[in-house]
């Protein structure tokens, strides 16, 4: 039996489950980042870290992106590495993400701390607390988690990495220690994710940014896996779950077996095709490129347009990037972005 969900339904929440609503919705990931000019002032008083770990400022950053874009979800102002760094690796940013010592071996493994989320990562759901004060009734607050194998490629590389030759060391020559290792990471997640879904989030996002990069079996066992394991000890809060990988198009429908509610899409599959391989028997994210909002706002709005059309039919659609906003993305072609869903993404639904 699922729980009644604590939260009131929103149209974000609405489009997540595949029922009916008045507008597609719309958010972007990293929609509170680097592009904004209201986070680059934040930045010039505070680290990055400093943000996170002060729920004032980081409460600011989502806030501050919702001000801007006005989309229906604001997603909470944290990182991936960040339950790494509650595991013992001491973290820094220069400007990505670097956890050492890098997790290389069993005893590596066995030495990580025991987390107790609640705990160790406070500020975290303080800032999800203080972001729920001040939004909106009418929209959502998403939580996040990378996804077990994600998490643990940046914990095993030590930094982001091209190639993820140390992490795929272990998952092809070493696999008990990758195993290991994905066991403790799965464990800390997943109480990393209820604790922001008790602090007021109602959806929550998994980030598998590198599944895409294992072979196919591997896919499976080392990503898929543990991915599954984390989306089903979410299942009894009530929420929606969306599962976001890239590069993973040939595997599509293993992602929608993973028990999510949402697949995120990246550009290299059309929404159309997703429908036609899933069956509508998930709701779909996506998908526009975020190199788009390089281009022209009449370029920008000519192909959320397209995207909108192929979503036509489908109630669980909610519109997004294909991956997170880019750097120097200029602030009026994401604007566009929600401008362009709201002008071509009016639906039958209720309001
Ligand atoms: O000010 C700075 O220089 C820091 C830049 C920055 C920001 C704003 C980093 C460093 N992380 C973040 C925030 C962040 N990261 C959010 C919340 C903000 C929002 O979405 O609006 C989220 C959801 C993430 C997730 C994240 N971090 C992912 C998964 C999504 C993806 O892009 O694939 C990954 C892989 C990371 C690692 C990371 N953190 C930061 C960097 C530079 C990186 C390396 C990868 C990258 O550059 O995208």
């Amino acid at each position: 039996m699922t729980q009644r969900p604590k939260y009131p339904q929103t149209r974000f929440t609405r489009a997540c489950r595949g029922e009916p609503v008045d507008q597609v919705p719309v958010w972007m990931m990293r929609q509170a980042g680097r592009y904004m000019p209201e986070y680059q002032r934040l930045r010039e008083q505070a680290g990055f870290l400093d943000i996170c770990r002060k729920p004032e400022l980081a409460a600011k950053a989502t806030l501050d992106a919702v001000q801007v874009l006005d989309p229906d979800a604001a997603i909470v102002f944290s990182d991936i590495t960040i339950p790494a760094d509650a595991m013992g690796q001491t973290l820094t940013f220069e400007p990505g993400p670097v956890l050492a010592p890098a997790v290389r071996s069993m005893y590596d493994v066995v030495s990580l701390k025991r987390v107790d989320a609640e705990r160790d990562m406070a500020y975290v759901y303080e800032a999800c607390r203080a972001v729920r004060a001040q939004l909106d009734a009418s929209k959502s607050l998403i939580g996040f988690v990378g996804a077990p194998l994600t998490v643990a490629g940046y914990m095993i590389e030590g930094r982001p990495s091209k190639a993820w030759r140390e992490l795929k060391r272990l998952v092809y020559g070493e696999p008990k220690v990758a195993h290991a290792l994905l066991e403790r990471v799965t464990e800390t997640l997943t109480a990393h994710a209820i604790a922001q879904v008790e602090a007021g989030c109602d959806a929550v996002q998994l980030f598998d940014s590198t599944a895409g990069e294992l072979a196919a079996a591997e896919l499976q066992t080392f990503a898929f896996r543990y991915a599954r394991e984390v989306i089903g000890a979410l299942r009894h809060l009530g929420v929606p779950v969306i599962y976001f990988a890239r590069n993973v198009g040939a595997h599509l429908e293993g992602v929608a077996d993973l028990g999510a509610d949402v697949v995120g899409l990246d550009w290299t599959v059309t929404v159309e095709e997703a429908r036609r391989r899933l069956d509508d028997r998930v709701a779909l994210q996506g998908n526009l490129d975020p190199a788009v909002l390089f281009t022209t706002p009449e370029e920008v709005d000519r192909r959320v347009h397209e995207i909108l059309k192929e979503s036509e039919g489908l109630d669980g659609f909610i519109f997004n990037l294909g991956h997170g906003v880019l750097p120097e993305t200029p602030v009026p072609n994401a604007r566009q972005v929600i401008t362009s869903v709201r002008t071509h993404g009016r639906r039958q639904g209720p309001r």
